[in-house]
């Protein structure tokens, strides 16, 4: 029987759709990505999934998904699908496991649990997580575990910290235009990300407003990307510029004429001193430190300044340097100059994230006395095993892990200390697992983990502005279990009391629509997803910004943003970071020993540590290789398809070099994230990033690494 799937005879409800012979179930794309599609799934029986398409009624989706999420079958009918509980048997990290019952292993977790809490106290346990699946229930309910017990609490790093205090410096908010509005642009500037690799989405949109009214793209990024290769002006800058080339683009803004002073006056806190402050900001000096010549830093800025329309799509990954936070306060800061937010098709969306205002309290257990003693920094979670004071904060050592969806033995910072970390033999770990990752290999206890196709949640679109209903279609293989169901397992047996532990998911979700004021899980099943786009003058900023005076800040409180965005407080050094929008030079170091900065771009067919196991991704991505511009590769007397090592302070990898054009001299591009195991050494590409604490809140600074470069 399916599970809630009517056979082709009975009347078609909205959320299903019959093709001759094949029943197709609608669903939401769980993974960590801005798009957050609606889906097709063909269901060719009650655990059998066929091809996967995008849903065409989602007016943000449009039909259209990645690739690897259209042969979703290749990773949830996997033959190295983790089925059963496992306990290790073998060294650390070894991978050798033997099959246990459920109850032996979540016996033997709350045991542990229990007997590291009577003698180092609750801190000693750290719940680690992150965005491995993003439905709500399945992704937070974690919190409700730790914020019970009075578990250690984690700062998340590795992706938002940086970007989000940079825009929320300025706009006061993480939200902003309605990215369908993108179709009404006639200049959309993709700067810092890559959709084309990372939300395909966004192609869709810019691609009908090129079609219906001739727009333009502007690029910018630190390589030839495919998104570039679809750019009309295209910007190449070096990684950790972006402070620079954003200011000697307003500097000609207000050089031209194409500051917009009537709106600076309403809607910004101290336009004059901007301007006076980016008079020395010229193109010239901006081309030193950026690299780009000074007539594309003109074309670019001549371009913002005569297009009403100009949509700026702001991206995750030039933020992930040491001076990211205030790069991408420098870039959020453009389209207040001319005013763009005015206009239909103008303004700027970095995530809406901000527009969802959940009301988590049952999802997270935020109702119970919790006193968190200390927040361990996920990016650190390498120094925070080893022992490192500072981020002990204090207190005891970590005793226990419980991870659910994340890699961090592949995807966190340092990874030597990382893998030192998790090493330790007094170190009780479980991961909650779909497959035997770097991670799991580490674990004494491996859990078997439910695919979302197999439970129900709830999600939101980070880039868009739906809250849609994943539905479980299919029954999970083997004996696997929602994170969901092994919470309420673990609960029982550390005595965490709470009632989310005694719900189902769709009671959680239920609960949480109607306590979010939106409608109930009824509607929401029934509509398959809600449209929640604020109102143009809410997503213009046109009633204010976030801010309580309701003005775009030019001038940044560093320590504010710091203190909203990390729970122990401002990080790193606040006092030092540009006020005014500026270059920063505090990015990893290019010394004679280390003359090259490499950036660990995302690969088009792995998403994050994820489908680097599927077939089809393994074979579009090849191997792991580096590209190196032609000069690069003459001086250093390396050459094509050669088998060269990348390496710094913090590590060494090895892969092969690619010659590359489309990348500045000096600049190494190593697109990730690939298996530790596809290097040689088993040594991954995180091995050579530095997990500081990056100010105002920290970060993952994946993409601002000096290495050298020489033949293996
Ligand atoms: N070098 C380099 N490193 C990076 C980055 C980079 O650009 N370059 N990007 C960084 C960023 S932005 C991020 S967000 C991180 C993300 O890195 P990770 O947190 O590792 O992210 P994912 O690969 O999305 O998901 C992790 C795991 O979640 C598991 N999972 C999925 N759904 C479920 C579920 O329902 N239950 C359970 N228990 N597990 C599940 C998957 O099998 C997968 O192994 O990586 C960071 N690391
Ligand atoms: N295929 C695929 N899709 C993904 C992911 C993936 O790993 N693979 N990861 C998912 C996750 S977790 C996230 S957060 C999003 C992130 O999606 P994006 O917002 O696209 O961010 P990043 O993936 O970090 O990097 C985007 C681009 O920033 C560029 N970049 C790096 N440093 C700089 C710099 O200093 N200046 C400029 N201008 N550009 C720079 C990189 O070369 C890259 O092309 O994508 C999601 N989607
Ligand atoms: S584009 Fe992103 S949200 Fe859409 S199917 Fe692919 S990974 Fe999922
Ligand atoms: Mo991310």
């Amino acid at each position: 029987m399916f599970d809630g799937i009517p056979d082709s005879s009975e009347t078609e409800p909205m959320n299903i759709h019959t093709k001759p012979n094949i029943k197709t179930g609608i669903s939401v794309c769980p993974h960590d990505c801005p798009s957050a599609c609606a889906l097709e799934v063909e269901l060719l029986d009650e655990h059998t999934i066929g091809r996967v398409r995008g849903a065409k009624d989602n007016s943000y989706t449009l039909g259209v998904i990645c690739e690897k999420v259209a042969r979703y079958a290749e990773r949830i009918h996997h033959p190295e699908r983790l089925l059963y509980p496992l306990k290790r048997t073998g060294k650390k990290g070894s991978g050798e496991f033997t099959r246990i019952t459920w109850d032996e292993a979540l016996d033997e977790i709350g045991m542990r649990f229990n007997a590291i809490e009577k003698e180092y106290g609750p801190s000693a346990i750290l719940p680690y997580f992150y965005a491995g699946t993003m439905g709500l229930v399945m992704r937070d309910g974690i919190e409700r575990l730790r914020n019970v017990k009075n578990y250690s609490g984690m700062h998340d790093t590795f992706c938002i910290a940086l970007s989000w205090s940079g825009f929320y410096a300025g706009a006061g908010k993480i939200a902003g235009v309605d990215p369908r509005e993108m179709q009404k642009s006639d200049l959309i500037v993709v700067w810092g990300g890559n959709p084309v690799n990372t939300q395909v989405n966004v192609m869709t949109h810019i691609g009908i407003a090129k079609k219906t009214r001739g727009a333009k793209l502007a690029c910018v990024d630190v390589y030839e990307t495919g998104t570039m290769k679809q750019a009309d002006i295209k910007v190449i800058v070096r990684p950790g510029t972006d402070g620079a080339l954003a200011c000697a683009v307003m500097h000609i803004l207000f050089r031209d004429g194409h500051a917009n002073w009537d709106y600076l006056r309403k809607y910004t806190d101290c336009p004059e001193d901007l301007e006076q402050h980016l008079k020395t900001r010229t193109p010239e000096w901006a081309s030193v430190i950026c690299g780009v010549p000074v007539a594309t830093i003109e074309e670019l800025a001549k371009a913002i300044g005569t297009t009403t329309r100009s949509y700026f799509r702001i991206g995750y990954g030039f933020s992930r340097s040491r001076n990211g936070a205030a790069n991408m306060h420098a870039v959020a800061s453009i389209p207040a100059i001319t005013g763009a937010w005015l206009h239909e098709g103008g303004g700027a969306l970095h995530s809406n994230s901000g527009i969802y205002k959940w009301n988590k309290t049952l999802i997270e257990g935020l109702d119970t006395a919790r006193k968190l003693d200390r927040y361990i920094d996920q990016s650190r979670i390498g120094a925070a095993l080893c022992g490192d004071s500072h981020d002990l904060a204090g207190g005891p050592p970590i005793k226990a892990l419980f991870v659910q969806n994340t890699n961090p033995v592949s995807v966190a910072p340092d990874q030597n200390k990382v893998k030192q970390g998790f090493a330790r033999e007094d170190l009780f770990t479980v991961v909650h697992e779909q497959f035997m990752t770097e991670t799991a290999k580490y674990a004494d206890i491996v859990l078997p983990a439910t695919m979302f196709l197999e439970h129900d949640d709830v999600y939101q679109g980070g880039g868009h502005q739906h809250i849609m209903f994943g539905r479980k279609l299919v029954e999970p293989p083997g004996e696997c279990r929602s994170n969901h169901e092994v919470l309420v397992e673990i609960a029982k047996r550390v005595g965490a009391k709470h009632r989310g532990f005694e719900m189902s998911p769709r009671e959680i979700i239920d609960w949480t629509m109607q306590h979010s004021k939106r409608p109930g899980l009824d509607v929401l099943d029934a509509a398959n997803w809600i449209d929640v786009q604020p109102d143009f003058e809410t997503a213009h900023c046109l009633n204010g910004f976030g801010h309580a005076d309701g003005k775009y800040h030019f001038r940044a409180d560093w320590a504010a943003v710091g203190r909203w965005q990390s729970p122990s407080g401002e990080l790193g050094p606040v006092a030092g970071m540009p006020v005014l929008p500026d270059h920063w030079d505090v990015t990893d170091r290019v010394t004679l020993e280390t003359p090259f900065r490499l950036t660990t771009s995302p690969a088009r067919a792995f998403l994050n540590s994820s489908f680097n196991e599927t077939p089809s991704s393994l074979k579009r991505e090849g191997r792991p290789m580096v590209f190196v511009h032609p000069d690069d590769l003459s001086r250093t007397g390396l050459s094509d398809g050669q088998k060269v090592v990348l390496g710094n302070a913090r590590g060494q990898v090895t892969l092969h070099a690619k010659v590359f054009e489309g990348v500045q001299p000096g600049v190494l591009i190593a697109e990730s994230i690939w298996p530790n195991t596809a290097y040689e050494d088993g040594c991954g590409i995180n091995s050579l990033v530095g997990a500081d604490q990056p100010a105002p809140a920290g970060g993952g600074v994946f993409h601002d690494i000096s290495v050298w470069i020489r033949a293996a």
